[in-house]
C-alpha cells in the first residue's frame, strides 16, 4: 500500500526512510505497526532504486517495546497463532541494509527491532533496554540471543535479569551502537550513512550484509566458506571490474548497479 496507519514512508534518493508513528503510545509496536513496517521494508527491498533503508521513531522514543496493553490478555497460544516471530523475521532477513536511528527510548521490542538492524546509530539521549523480566515475560524477538552477540554474555545477563535500562554511552562502550552523536544530528548522520551505502555497487552491499549476517549465525568455518564464495562470485560483476580499474586509473568508480 501507498499509505500506511501507523509508520510515515519516504523516498530520498536512492534511500527509502520508515518513520514509525504512534505518538500516542512511544511506538509501541502492536500487529498493525509490524504489518506496516515489514510490508514498507519489504517494498523497499524489491525495489532496485534503493540501495539502503533507514529506520527511526520520534525524539522521544525510537520505540518502548511490543504492545503491552495489545498482547495483556492473549494466551500462549494465541501468541504462537499469531505469528509475530515469523513476520519481524521477514524484517531480519531483508538484504537491503538498514540503518537504526535511535532516539529516546529503545525497549523490549524496541531495543530488539533496532538489533535487526545492521547499523545502529544512537542519539545521546537514547536509552536502551529489556524491561521485560519487569512484566513476568521475557525477550520474545531476540533480546536473549542477539543481545549476547553485541554485548557479551555478562553484560546481557545484567540487562535481562534486572531489567535496567543503558544510557548510549554505556550502550556505545558495550558494543550495542554502532556510534553515538548529538541528538540533533541523528537524522543527517543517518542519511549521510545511508547515502554512502546507496553509492555502492548493490551486488556487493548484498554479498557484504549476507557475510555479516552469516559470521552471526553460523559456525566460524561456515561463514569463511560462506565469504570465500560470495567473494568470488562478485568477480562476475561489471561492476568489480569497473571498481578495480577506476582504481587503478586513480578515478571514482561509475558503478551500474546502484
Ligand atoms: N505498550 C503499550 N503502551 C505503551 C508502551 C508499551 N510498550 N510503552 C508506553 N506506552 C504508552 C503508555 O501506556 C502511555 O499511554 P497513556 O498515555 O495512554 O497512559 C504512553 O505510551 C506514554 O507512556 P508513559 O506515560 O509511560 O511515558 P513515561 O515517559 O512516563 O515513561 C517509559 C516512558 C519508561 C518508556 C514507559 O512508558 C515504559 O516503561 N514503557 C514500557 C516499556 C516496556 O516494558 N517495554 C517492554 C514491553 S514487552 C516487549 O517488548 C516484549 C517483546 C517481545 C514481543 C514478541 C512479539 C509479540
Amino acid at each position: 500500500p501507498d499509505s500506511y496507519e501507523t509508520i510515515l514512508v519516504e523516498t530520498r534518493g536512492r534511500v527509502g526512510w520508515i518513520t514509525l508513528n504512534r505518538p500516542e503510545a512511544l511506538n509501541a509496536l502492536n500487529t498493525q505497526i509490524m504489518r506496516d513496517v515489514v510490508a514498507a521494508a519489504s517494498a523497499f527491498d524489491a525495489d532496485e532504486s534503493i540501495g539502503a533503508i533507514v529506520l527511526t521513531g520520534s525524539e522521544r522514543a525510537f520505540a518502548a517495546g511490543a504492545d503491552i496493553k495489545e498482547m495483556e490478555s492473549k494466551s500462549g497460544l494465541e501468541m504462537i497463532m499469531g505469528d509475530h516471530f515469523g513476520e519481524w523475521a521477514r524484517f531480519a532477513a531483508l538484504r537491503t541494509p538498514v540503518i537504526a536511528a535511535v532516539s529516546g527510548y529503545a525497549l523490549g521490542g524496541g531495543c530488539e527491532l533496532a538489533m535487526m538492524c545492521d547499523i545502529i546509530l544512537a542519539a545521546d539521549t537514547a536509552k536502551f533496554g529489556q524491561p521485560e523480566i519487569n512484566l513476568g515475560v521475557i525477550p520474545g524477538m531476540g533480546g536473549s540471543q542477539r543481545l549476547i552477540r553485541a554485548v557479551g554474555y555478562y553484560k546481557a545477563a545484567e540487562l535481562v535479569l534486572t531489567g535496567r535500562m543503558m544510557d548510549a554511552a554505556e550502550a556505545e562502550r558495550s558494543g550495542l551502537v554502532s556510534r553515538v552523536v548529538p541528538a540533533a544530528d541523528l537524522l543527517s548522520e543517518a542519511s549521510k550513512t545511508a547515502e554512502t551505502i546507496a553509492s555502492k555497487s548493490l551486488p556487493s552491499v548484498y554479498a557484504a550484509k549476507a557475510a555479516l549476517d552469516a559470521a552471526m549465525e553460523t559456525s566460524l568455518a561456515e561463514g569463511l566458506r560462506f565469504e570465500r564464495h560470495a567473494f568470488a562470485a562478485l568477480f562476475d560483476t561489471a561492476d568489480q571490474k569497473e571498481g578495480m580499474s577506476a582504481f587503478r586509473e586513480k578515478r571514482s568508480p561509475d558503478f551500474q548497479n546502484r
